[in-house]
């Protein structure tokens, strides 16, 4: 999952773009970049590895000019950690063009070789970002001027030819500033706007916390399939550029990656997450029964679960305490996705306050259990700080298939309810008992936020992939490039290279 951000208007962006920036941190801390463009038409651009504090000094802010800019936040997903793969992407035909892109094309490898024989075009690196850049402007290089028709007749054929989940900004030199959102909307973005000196400035964003605290009002999420196009001098189009659009919001957005305060598609975060903790809890009253009376307390393994545990508490009629304090100031794990280097990084993220466990029967909630490494290890945790008996609940359903969609989500393999029943998964992290919330009713606490939306992504608990086109040759190709023994060589090689370019 990535993060992006765009403006267009008629005051400077920089500082804008930055803001939002960091209200999207979360959604990946492994890389950052703003692209402008200044009053002479030329693009200003920075990017690296690191977060948005780290990667933009005062210098880089200072060369950001421009009423215009998108911005970006990497979480690696199909590609590697390289900087040569941070975005924004450039390419200088025609007109000159940036895109930013939160998603993942499953038919990268395709497009590749098709840029190459249609157009002659070379994509330098794995990500297929850049590919969807190259094949935007592959089509927009087939008109001689450039129109709103002719933008979504651009985009219309992308859509045709791409496939995945992806949100894009695209900016165009000397015109304006381009959305869209795949057709089954499963990666967000959300439309805002603002009025200064009279004159209307438009902002994009993954979520709408960037918009709520950057200073402009929800308009809007853009809809499946949909562009819009700002010009330069502010006017607005849009269309939507595909048939059958639905929407199909990617609902781990709600479980996790998302803040609370956040609306996505209609559904405030927050409320979701207090939904998914009512549920979850009556599911405990009715399934434990027998071991009810047994459970002293209640207590999130924060952040996200805190919502989500406080309900449990309510329906069980159980106190609810932080037992657990997270540091705020965690040192970075700079190989992130490598498995080593997470297993190290709970314990600097954690710590168990031990008068909370001594001598209780704790239920410990977390919103999903996913490769159950960090469960394993914060169980551990509970039961050193004295804990007797150690209840766990999911409030996601097992995770059982990999994403494809933008989501970093391992291999099969590497999640521990691939192919095995709760209690397996129960003793693997070492509890007394563990249950996991029903996938109708997660969809449930969605939904009753916004009843028009009736399908979801949720293949990482079915397996089955909206798109159609995820067959195991893919599953397959996937697991060899994400697997952490090809991310820690990544990782390694994309540190000599930056060794070396210095
Ligand atoms: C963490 C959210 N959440 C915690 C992410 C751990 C799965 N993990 C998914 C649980 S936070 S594991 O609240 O956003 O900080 O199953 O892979 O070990």
């Amino acid at each position: 999952m990535c993060g992006i951000v765009g403006i267009i208007g008629n005051t400077p962006v920089n500082q804008a773009i930055y803001d939002g920036l960091t209200l999207l941190q979360h959604r990946g801390q492994d890389a950052a970049g703003i692209v402008t463009i200044d009053d002479e038409n030329r693009f200003r651009l920075r990017k690296a590895n690191g977060l948005v504090s780290d990667v933009f000094r005062q210098e880089h802010m200072l060369r950001l000019q421009g009423k215009i800019g998108i911005g970006h936040v990497r979480y690696p997903t199909a590609g590697s950690s390289s900087v040569s793969e941070a975005q924004p992407f450039y390419v200088n035909s025609p007109y000159g063009l940036t895109l930013v892109h939160n998603g993942n094309l499953t038919n990268n490898a395709a497009l590749k070789q098709l840029l190459f024989t249609l157009a002659k075009r070379h994509v330098n690196t794995n990500s297929d970002s850049e590919s969807l850049l190259n094949i935007f402007a592959h089509y927009l290089d087939q008109y001689e001027q450039l129109s709103a028709d002719n933008i979504f007749e651009t985009v219309r054929k992308t859509n045709a030819i791409i496939k995945g989940g992806y949100a894009c900004l695209a900016m165009i030199i000397g015109h304006g500033m381009v959305a869209f959102r795949d057709p089954h909307g499963i990666r967000p973005l959300v439309l805002g706007q603002r009025e200064v000196e009279g004159k209307t400035e438009y902002m994009f964003a993954s979520e709408s916390v960037a918009l709520d605290v950057v200073g402009f009002d929800y308009v809007r999420d853009v809809q499946p399939g949909e562009a819009i196009y700002i010009t330069l001098d502010g006017q607005f189009h849009s269309a939507i550029c595909t048939e059958n659009a639905k929407l199909n919001p990617c609902i781990f957005e709600y479980v996790y990656f998302a803040r609370p305060d956040s609306v996505i598609d209609g559904v405030s975060v927050y409320a979701a997450r207090v939904h998914m903790g009512r549920f979850l809890g009556e599911k405990i009253a009715k399934a434990w029964a027998d071991v009810l009376d047994e459970i002293d307390v209640v207590i999130p393994i924060p952040e996200t679960s805190t919502d989500i545990a406080l309900q449990i508490a309510n329906v069980l009629n159980k106190p609810y305490r932080q037992g657990f304090v997270k540091n705020r100031y965690v040192a970075r794990t700079f190989i992130m996705p490598g498995q080593a280097q997470r297993k190290s990084s709970v314990r600097r993220k954690l710590n168990a306050i031990a008068t909370e466990f001594k001598g209780k029967n704790v239920l410990l909630v977390d919103d999903s259990i996913v490769r159950g490494t960090t469960s394993e290890q914060i169980v551990e945790m509970a039961r050193s700080a004295g804990a007797k008996k150690v209840f766990f609940a999911s409030a996601a359903p097992e995770v059982r298939y990999p994403n494809v969609y933008g989501i970093d989500m391992p291999t099969c393999e590497e999640l521990v309810a691939y192919n095995r029943s709760v209690e397996e998964v129960a003793e693997i992290i070492g509890v007394d008992r563990l249950i996991f919330q029903d996938l109708s009713a997660l969809f449930q606490s969605v939904q009753m936020e916004n009843p028009a939306i009736h399908h979801f992504d949720a293949s990482v608990f079915t397996g089955e992939y909206i798109t159609g086109d995820v067959d195991q040759a893919y599953l397959n190709a996937i697991a060899c490039a994400r697997n952490d023994k090809a991310k820690a060589r990544q990782a390694k090689q994309a540190t000599n290279l930056e060794i070396h370019n210095e």
